[in-house]
């Protein structure tokens, strides 16, 4: 079970931690080998360290790309020590035995994330590194394999509690671990490769690595973990938390809904606010300054947004702050907070406050895969966008300057909405939301219900869809919907048209007087 470390073999790219952690292996007696650069650091810091080359008998040639990749190190990390057979194949050929390896790769994903050219990213492919990887993990009965900075002190700490040795169930995982990781790494590789070459590939694989455990999933009996897959992209994943307890499964999910929405809206164009309920925003607005379009999100749904996610696309001010902590909310994000902001929120324990640095990309292209018994669905994530020069008026009366600026607005909302999606707006707020119906009649009547209801607790004459334009994700499939649109006071509407029924559909607009525009883009989103 207990196996000794005698001989280590270094190969890091990233030399985080990498001369504490040779001076540990060096205090437990541990001989070090090491590639060019690695050596260099480690020679500089004062320890002693064999070249590679000077083991293998081969200088590292062809820039690099042969280094380690030689019988004497692998036959040293793959020999079975209780094997007489391989032993007696070590002593033959002069192979010592690699008892530790401590690999972490060329930075592939960094390269490809920085927007490097063709031929730097090939470079910046590691073959012997994996390579290592692969053998010290196969022989884990014997060898340890490290991959991680975060795996250096409990290793220092399992060599210190055992004299020198290492457990094997030690060695199991640190084995398990780095095959995530050689995958991990051949996913990055196919998947920018699958992007050069274009179409759909034969085979496709997804990674990612655990930055969280969660307490339990969407529900308490069920175990749940959250995966980065290592991009640097401003939003939940990277976001900093300033307070507050961890996020559950859920509040991720919803934060990733809140800000993937509010990302939508240029900062340039004023300040703009999401409030998100079980992935769908229940208030989404714009304002003249944060605060106004706060509350202008908070009166769609007053109700709903209790307990909800509030994501804003600038800064988050005191004003915006005082106001959010007036009621119970959940997580704000936002890409940056005011030190004053800051401290108000201090005193609400329960509130979270992430800072992304940035807004998301909503135009960046990325894989959507989704899992289905017996396999995967894959599509491009919805990065449809439209402007105002590709929407068809198809009734008899034009849209006013103000519908047309609310319906765009309608419809990016729209897109952040479970289907069927109905979206009412007024002034560049929404005030009715209906989502995740079966029907689109439905959407329709229960986004205007509310705020009927809404027009009561806020004592008005009058429902705020009185006026209002609406937004629908697909198509009318009849006329109900939008005649139910008009009677809650919808003067316009948006739509993707392409219904059997369309005629029937702008037949009853013109007759109510409303006008109407066909996208020619669908919005679903199941
Ligand atoms: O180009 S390689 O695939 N060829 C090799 O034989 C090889 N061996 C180790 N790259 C190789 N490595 C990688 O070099 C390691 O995975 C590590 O990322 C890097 C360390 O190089 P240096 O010690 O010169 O900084």
């Amino acid at each position: 079970d207990l196996y000794p470390v005698k001989r280590a073999l270094l190969s890091v790219s990233d030399k985080t931690g990498l001369v504490q952690f040779g001076r540990a292996l060096a205090a437990q007696g541990v001989e070090l080998l090491s590639t060019g650069g690695t050596a260099k650091a480690l020679r500089e810091a004062g320890l002693e360290v064999k070249d590679v080359a000077e083991v293998t008998g081969f200088p590292e040639m062809m820039d690099g790309r042969v280094k380690t990749l030689h019988p004497v190190v692998h036959g040293g990390l793959l020999a079975l020590r209780d094997d007489a057979g391989h032993v007696a194949s070590m002593e033959e050929h002069g192979i010592g035995g690699i008892d530790l390896v401590v690999v972490n790769l060329y930075p592939f994903e960094e390269t490809v994330a920085k927007g490097a050219e063709y031929a730097e990213v090939i470079e910046n492919i590691d073959i012997g590194g994996p390579a290592m990887i692969r053998s010290a993990a196969k022989n884990h009965g014997f060898v340890s394999v490290i991959v991680d900075v975060e795996d250096y002190a409990p290793y220092i700490a399992e060599l210190e509690a055992n004299a020198g040795q290492t457990t094997y169930a030690m060695r199991q995982r640190l084995a398990q671990t780095a095959y995530a990781r050689t995958a991990a790494y051949d996913t990055a590789v196919s998947t920018w490769m699958a992007n050069a070459v274009g179409g759909t590939p034969r085979r496709r694989t997804f990674g990612g690595t655990l930055t969280q455990t969660l307490r339990y999933g969407e529900n308490p009996h069920q175990s749940a973990a959250f995966y980065s897959d290592g991009s640097s992209r401003a939003g939940v994943a990277t976001a900093k938390q300033h307070q507050g307890k961890e996020l559950s499964y859920n509040n991720i999910n919803d934060t990733d809904a809140a800000f993937e929405l509010v990302s939508e809206f240029d900062p340039s164009n004023g300040p703009a606010v999401a409030i998100i309920k079980h992935a769908n925003p229940c208030g989404v607005a714009t304002g003249k300054t944060m605060a106004e379009a706060y509350a202008r999100a908070f009166d769609c749904d007053r109700t709903s947004a209790f307990g909800g996610i509030i994501a804003l696309n600038q800064t988050l001010d005191v004003e915006t702050a005082e106001a959010i902590s007036g009621i119970f909310t959940e997580v704000v994000i936002a890409p940056d907070a005011d030190p004053e902001a800051i401290k108000i929120f201090a005193a609400k324990k329960n509130l979270r406050l992430l800072t992304t640095g940035g807004l998301a990309d909503p135009t960046a292209a990325r894989l959507a895969p989704r899992q289905v018994s017996g396999g995967w669905l894959v599509q491009d994530r919805d990065v449809g966008r439209i402007t105002m020069g590709d929407l068809k008026v198809v009734t008899k009366r034009q849209p006013t300057e103000q519908e047309m600026k609310d319906m765009m607005f309608a419809w990016t909302v729209a897109k952040h909405v479970k289907s069927n999606a109905i979206i009412y707006v007024k002034d560049g707020a929404t005030v009715g939301v209906g989502a995740g119906q079966m029907s689109r009649v439905d959407s329709t009547r229960i986004a205007a219900r509310k705020a009927v209801d809404m027009a009561e607790v806020m004592g008005l004459s009058a429902p705020l869809t009185q006026g209002s334009v609406v937004a629908s994700d697909a198509f009318f499939p009849f006329a109900d919907g939008l005649v139910t649109a008009a009677e809650a006071g919808a003067t316009a509407l948006i739509q993707p048209g392409g219904s059997m029924r369309d005629d029937e559909v702008i037949a009853a607009a013109d007759e109510a007087g409303l006008a109407m525009v066909f996208t020619g883009m669908r919005h679903f989103r199941h």
